[in-house]
């Protein structure tokens, strides 16, 4: 297999030298190829092929029942300078990352085929778009990457014969995880991964490039790469307001995404477009504000609790040319997952292969679940009823609002907004959120999560804020900054707020504010709505739960001032003061 590009050549032949391939597979993004392949993966049992008549043209896949999230203890930036790496990364040098890796790759593709995979993450040609090619020996992770970026001949052609891209390497090797390794050299523009075959660890376009080296690549070239939807709410008057908005995984990003206005707001006639649901690239554009283009072209979303109650867009998205990952398998060939539409299946098989009745017990004694909770679907943005005709505009959308998010059951109000840029770059390096299913970790115990960043910053978060700071100064007119939860609860760990579509009546406080159309006031942490702004027709909520919902209880505000101050003192002196001050600030505030 030649390209016209050399360097691409040599690397390939570098890899087949130590992984040893049987034969080497150019992916050209054709479909005829896309059915070969999958037929040899329904052969050895990769893929399942499911009820063709009820849900066509897709797929189910299992992971290795150890192999179900990110495993971020396995991850590494490898970068000359630990201090480079910074304190909230896991370091290697980039020697000893290739030396252990490369004793895991070698022969680790014998008797397999080694496909090549060139993407572009964002439209091609687009000034926002970065090339990458990805070798990998899972027909899973071709089926996967065919879908949520843009792949094929077109990409060599655009990448001609010196153009730039990340080279990312990966082979399933022996699915074991003690030997496992998911490594960045944002030096060298290169990922290695290998001993996993679960999304986060080997769609290698998504995570690895489009946050951990493109975070490292729009520091040098001054643009931010950052987790986070983007959505654009459209007036019967024809505006649009785009916003982007980071929250941690599984935290809401697709279901704000794609949400459906609720009841009772319908009659002002919003429209909502869907741009991205977990990645947003942004530049300042010649008018002096922030632009943002979704590097992906498909979404790699979370299967439990997507209903058609929840998030109809989502389950008309997955009717079609979709790979399930870890559900439960239906008699009828068609999945279901917990949270699901449909009633409870009486029967099935789960995401671990094994016969499934509802109510039978694990060896946890717990009730087991049919699929994982962090099972997942992969469809193509193409097939979202709501996508954005902008969605491949190559120019990307204007961001009037940035919306930091975390899953807090108390502490944080439902919504407020930042004094100002810098104090918003604040807001967003004090996230805090529960750690849920999308990663390895203790589930549910808080943790610090700077713009939802931390398992995907390229570099020392310390010089991410400061960039982040940089920017606000280089615009004009920069985005508003808000923060949400949409998580508080009752002392019944109840949901206080109804989240979902009714999280458009927080969206319209903040474009409205945004827009400087209506006064709001001054609360110890950030401007806070006035609840008369609040259009909550339609929605049965009482007063005392709304006044719960805005309470800001200044003692467990202490408490997070101390708790943030911990956290600042990772970063020593490379924190830029700034944010320090911003701290000093709040907590006089607070008094
Ligand atoms: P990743 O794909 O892992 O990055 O997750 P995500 O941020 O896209 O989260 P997603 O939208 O898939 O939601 C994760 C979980 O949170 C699902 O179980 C949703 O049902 C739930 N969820 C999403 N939005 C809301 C909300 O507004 N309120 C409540 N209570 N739950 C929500
Ligand atoms: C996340 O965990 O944030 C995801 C899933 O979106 S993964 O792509 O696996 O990282
Ligand atoms: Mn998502």
């Amino acid at each position: 297999m030649k390209t016209k590009h050399k360097e691409l050549n040599n690397w390939i032949d570098e890899m087949v030298k130590m992984c040893k391939p049987e034969k080497v597979v150019l992916i050209d993004g054709s479909l005829k190829q896309k059915l070969v392949l999958e037929k040899e993966a329904f052969e050895t049992g990769e893929l399942i092929e499911l009820n063709q008549e009820k849900l066509p043209g897709c797929v189910l896949h299992r992971t290795a029942i150890n192999d179900v999230a990110r495993t971020e203890n396995l991850t590494f930036i490898c970068t000359s300078s630990k201090e480079d790496a910074g304190p909230t990364n896991n370091w290697m040098n980039p020697e000893d990352g290739y030396h252990k890796a490369a004793e895991i790759f070698k022969s680790s593709m014998v008797g397999r085929t080694m496909y090549v995979i060139p993407f572009s993450m964002g439209p091609i040609g687009s000034p926002f778009s970065k090339i990458g090619v990805e070798l990998t020996d899972s027909i899973y992770v071709v089926d996967n990457m065919l879908v949520v970026t843009r792949v094929g001949q077109k990409v060599l052609d655009f990448l001609g014969t010196d153009g730039k891209f990340t080279k990312c390497l990966h082979s399933k090797a022996d699915l074991d995880i003690n030997k496992r390794l998911i490594l960045h050299f944002p030096e060298d523009n290169t990922i290695w991964s290998v001993g996993s075959g679960y999304g986060g660890n080997v769609l290698l376009g998504k995570k690895c490039m489009a946050l951990r080296i493109a975070s490292y690549l729009g520091r040098q070239e001054g643009w931010m790469a950052e987790h986070m939807l983007i959505l654009g709410v459209e007036k019967p008057t024809g505006e649009i307001n785009y916003v982007a908005a980071a929250f941690p995984s599984a935290c809401g990003k697709t279901n704000l995404a794609m949400m459906v206005p609720p009841e009772g707001l319908k009659v002002k006639g919003y429209k909502v477009w869907t741009v991205g649901d977990d990645i947003a690239w942004m530049r300042i554009k010649e008018d002096d504000s922030l632009w943002a283009v979704n590097p992906e072209s498909g979404f790699f979303g979370v299967a439990p609790g997507t209903n058609s109650k929840s998030n109809p867009n989502a389950v008309k998205t997955i009717q079609k040319d979709t790979i399930y990952t870890n559900v439960l398998l239906k008699t009828d060939g068609t999945v279901w997952w917990e949270n699901g539409d449909g009633p409870i299946p009486s029967e099935g098989i789960d995401w671990m292969g094994n016969p499934w009745k509802p109510g039978i017990i694990g060896d946890d004694g717990k009730p087991k679940k049919g699929a994982n909770p962090n099972s997942r679907f992969t469809a193509p943005a193409s097939q979202c009823p709501s996508i954005s005709p902008r969605f491949n505009d190559p120019e990307g959308v204007p961001i009037t609002a940035i919306i930091f998010g975390g899953r807090r059951a108390s502490v944080a109000p439902l919504v407020y907004q930042s004094f100002g840029w810098n104090h918003g770059v604040f807001l967003g390096s004090i996230m805090a959120s529960e750690i849920t299913a999308a990663q390895y970790g203790a589930q549910g115990m808080v943790r610090r999560d700077p713009m939802a960043m931390i398992p995907f910053c390229g570099y020392n978060m310390a010089d991410y804020f400061k960039h982040w700071l940089e920017m606000g100064s280089k615009m004009k007119n920069p985005p508003k900054i808000f923060h949400v939860n949409w998580f508080k609860t009752n002392k019944e760990g109840q949901f206080l707020w109804p989240g979902y579509g009714d999280n458009l009546r927080v969206l319209e406080w903040i474009i409205d504010r945004s827009n400087e159309k209506i006064s709001a006031y001054k609360s110890p942490i950030g401007y806070m709505p006035y609840k008369k702004d609040l259009d909550l027709n339609g929605l049965d909520i009482n007063e005392e739960v709304l006044d719960k919902l805005f309470d800001i209880n200044i003692n467990e505000w202490v408490k997070e001032t101390k708790d943030i101050k911990e956290f600042y003192a990772k970063f020593g002196s490379k924190l830029p003061e700034e944010l320090n001050i911003e701290l000093n600030d709040l907590i006089d505030r607070l008094g």
